[in-house]
């Protein structure tokens, strides 16, 4: 195993403590609790969550935050209608169910994500009481999705980690999810975010793409010029307490009684929370099926169903209940006889001894959820099986999966299937099953719980959060800024418009400038000594309408046309060739009927084919094929060709951001020149590398700019700025 040492302090944050809060406090034991115990004796470990009380009264709360205090937790307390609404309305009956592709058991209800937020935001203030600069915080599950970003939002210097339990679904799915974009703007604050599968990561980094319109590689995303990694870090089992209790008196003795009570019996074990995603129902279908295709095995079968029972505040858990309970009482109603019951049915919780007793001396385990973010019990009946071990049968569907690949394999959805599987499960050999279960213990003994926190932990330190924010150039500084804010000299602004002085947004139509920005432009041409112009790709018409009331200069088309305050629009060079637009337009058109959602837009030097609206991965793909094509065919005509956010565009050579910035040089206008812009076509004046120009790139990526901002509302803070300045 390997050692590693974080010598950090650690902050975990789970939605309850690991405590019965009661007079008195009990520690409670569970996977996360067992896993952090393997990394508390290297580290300063504190946790923070909820109690699952409601104590109203302040006394009651403050009795209990000194209890806890001693063992380095401190809770949350939330109140009555706020724990209801967010743990059993938006933790448990819309999100839980989504996350699990169960779409027909989701419910949504506004006041829950007010109470989700409420309730994360309770969180984020018991962290900030404990949290110091460079401490690891890690924040788990379904439940905490919006505290990563409430955390970094109070201190940029704390390293934020967040683990899902469960499987991050399909986007298809996920997109039901009326909080979709609130949540993964949440999950986005955390440096590291950890799944127990790739395909959940997968997932993940789709609905980022889809929903966020985020690009994101496989192990990182970049969004507002942060930032964060992502992971797969599968969940082990707590080993060193299954080895510990394997060699325990309680557990040889209950082992010696299950020995003589199954006698001559084939046991077949399942052990989980009364949960829908764990597919009871259908386990049960499978059973009733085993037992009416398998009429010589009835009588020497057992089935051994424990359900712990879970959220039972939740209706359709009830209704789950009745559908067992009902299902159960039928098949043993059918295939009982006097000396045997085929399922013997446990609705509440077993001691750990028993529960390692029953792992030992069942012939197979049948683990069938449906959905499943990894499924534990899978990995301790592994753990449990000794010389003449059991076979495991396992869904595929489980992200145990993954990792317990000699696991006798099932689709829970195949009710027939699983029948067989159980039947085939019982008629392998001895020298199998070992060879089977031998590889599959040794790992799950190797990566325990222990390994699964200290690797998520170790990944997490390694992050810098304060190198979170990409910078490939040097943040604009104020110095830069200064000649600008000064009155003194010739100076000008030129200003790219969309993704610069604006956000980008999805319909272009709609990107119209904000008031605040209007009086900062009003005020930059109040100034004498400052000349402002407006450099867009835009046409007049859109430029008229937005800006066409200020006098300040407008240069449309990426520098094709222009308009100098008080004056119509003319040609910026009077002399450009532009014959070649027909052969590539009719180019462009072919790829706009063949990728949905795509469009052409003619403009007087360049057709540009915008991909905005289509699926994000088709039309990266047909634009990429588009370049292809495009070299060919246009290598010997006086154009430019680029690829831009969303869009691939044919523009005139003779025409540029660029040219037009020369014509001004050249004139001998300017003393000096500050040029914004956030995409290629701004990089032609970022390119002139003029000693009078002073170059600042709006966002991320490669760029010929000296200087970089992370944003529009940047860009729009600077010029405020140069504005007021310099009186
Ligand atoms: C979530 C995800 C993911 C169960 N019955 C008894 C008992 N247990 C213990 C088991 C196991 C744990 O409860 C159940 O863990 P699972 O992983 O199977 O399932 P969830 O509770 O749904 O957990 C899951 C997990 O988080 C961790 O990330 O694997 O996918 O849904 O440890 O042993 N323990 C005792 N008596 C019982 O009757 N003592």
């Amino acid at each position: 195993m390997r050692e590693r040492g974080i010598s950090k302090r650690i902050i975990n944050v789970s939605n309850r403590l690991p405590v019965q809060v009661g007079r008195t406090i009990t520690k409670s034991s569970g996977g996360l609790v067992s896993a952090l115990e393997g990394v508390a004796d290297r580290c300063d470990l504190h946790w923070i969550g909820w109690t699952g009380e409601v104590a109203e009264d302040a006394a009651e709360r403050r009795r209990v935050r000194e209890q806890l205090a001693g063992m380095n937790y401190a809770p949350v307390f939330l109140d009555a209608q706020t724990a209801d609404d967010y743990y059993l309305g938006f933790a448990n009956s819309s999100t839980w169910p989504l996350l699990h592709y169960m779409t027909m058991y989701a419910e949504f209800e506004d006041r829950w994500e007010r109470a989700y937020v409420r309730a994360n935001e309770a969180f984020a203030e018991a962290v900030a009481d404990v949290a110091r600069d460079g401490d690891l915080v890690w924040v788990h599950d379904y439940h905490l999705m919006l505290l990563p970003s409430m955390l970094k939002r109070r201190n940029q210097r704390l390293k934020v980690g967040f683990f899902l339990h469960t499987p991050f679904p399909s986007f298809e799915v996920f997109r039901g999810h009326p909080s979709r974009e609130l949540l993964l703007r949440g999950l986005l604050g955390a440096d590291l975010i950890g799944f127990h599968t790739f395909g959940y990561l997968r997932h993940f980094r789709s609905s980022l793409l889809r929903i966020l319109g985020l690009d994101s590689e496989v192990d990182s995303v970049v969004h507002d010029g942060y930032e964060s990694r992502m992971g797969v870090y599968p969940i082990g089992i707590n080993a060193p307490a299954f080895v510990k209790a394997l060699e325990t008196e309680a557990f040889a003795e209950q082992l010696a009684e299950y020995e003589g009570v199954y006698e001559g019996k084939r046991l077949v074990l399942s052990v989980e929370r009364m949960d829908y995603t764990k597919g009871i129902p259908r386990k049960l279908a499978a059973i009733e099926q085993f037992l009416e295709n398998h009429p010589d095995e009835r009588q020497t079968t057992t089935f051994v169903i424990i359900a712990v029972p879970s959220r039972e505040g939740v209706e359709q858990y009830q209704q789950l209940i009745e559908e067992v309970e009902h299902a159960i009482g039928r098949i043993n109603g059918a295939y009982s006889t006097m000396t045997h019951v085929p399922i013997h049915f446990v609705h509440r919780g077993v001691a750990f001894h028993e529960l390692c007793a029953l792992y030992r001396r069942a012939d197979a385990a049948l683990v069938t959820p449906l959905m499943d973010g990894m499924n534990l019990v899978a990995k301790e009946y592994v753990a449990c099986q000794g010389d003449d071990p059991g076979v495991l049968i396992l869904s595929e569907t489980a992200g145990a999966a993954q990792e317990l690949s000699n696991a006798w394999m099932v689709n829970p959805y195949h009710v027939q299937g699983v029948a067989e599987a159980i039947h085939g499960a019982l008629r392998v050999g001895r020298w199998q099953r070992r060879s089977w279960i031998a590889p599959m213990r040794d790992r799950v003994l190797e990566q325990d719980a222990a390994w699964w926190a200290n690797r998520f932990l170790d990944d997490l330190d390694r992050t810098d959060p304060v190198a979170r924010m990409v910078m490939t150039t040097k943040p604009l500084t104020p110095e830069a800024v200064e000649p600008f804010r000064a009155r003194a000299g010739r100076k000008a602004l030129f200003l790219d418009y969309d993704g610069t002085l604006t956000e980008l947004v999805r319909d272009p139509e709609a990107a119209a400038p904000g008031a605040a920005l209007l009086e900062t432009l009003e005020a930059l041409i109040g100034r004498e000594d400052l000349r402002v112009f407006v450099v867009s790709g835009r046409d007049h018409h859109f430029l008229d309408k937005h800006l066409g009331h200020l006098p300040l200069t407008l240069v449309g088309e990426h520098g094709y046309t222009v308009r100098e305050p008080g004056e119509g629009w003319r040609l910026f060079n009077e002399q450009v060739d532009l014959s070649w637009k027909d052969k590539v337009r009719d180019i462009f058109e072919l790829y706009a009927e063949t990728t949905p959602g795509s469009s052409v837009e003619v403009k007087t030097s360049a057709i540009v084919w915008h991909y905005r609206k289509s699926d994000p991965e088709f039309g990266k793909w047909k634009a990429a094929e588009l370049v292809g094509e495009l070299m060919e065919s246009i290598s010997n005509l006086p154009v430019g060709l680029h690829q831009g956010k969303m869009i691939v565009e044919v523009s005139s050579q003779q025409v540029s951001k660029g040219e037009a910035l020369r014509a001004y040089l050249q004139a001998g206008r300017f003393d000096r020149v500050l040029a914004i812009g956030d995409d290629q076509t701004d990089e032609t004046m970022f390119a002139l590398r003029a000693d009078a120009v002073v170059t600042v790139k709006v966002g991320l990526g490669d760029t010929n700019a000296e200087y970089r901002v992370g944003s529009p509302a940047q860009v729009r803070k600077v010029l405020a700025d140069i504005a007021r300045g310099g009186a």
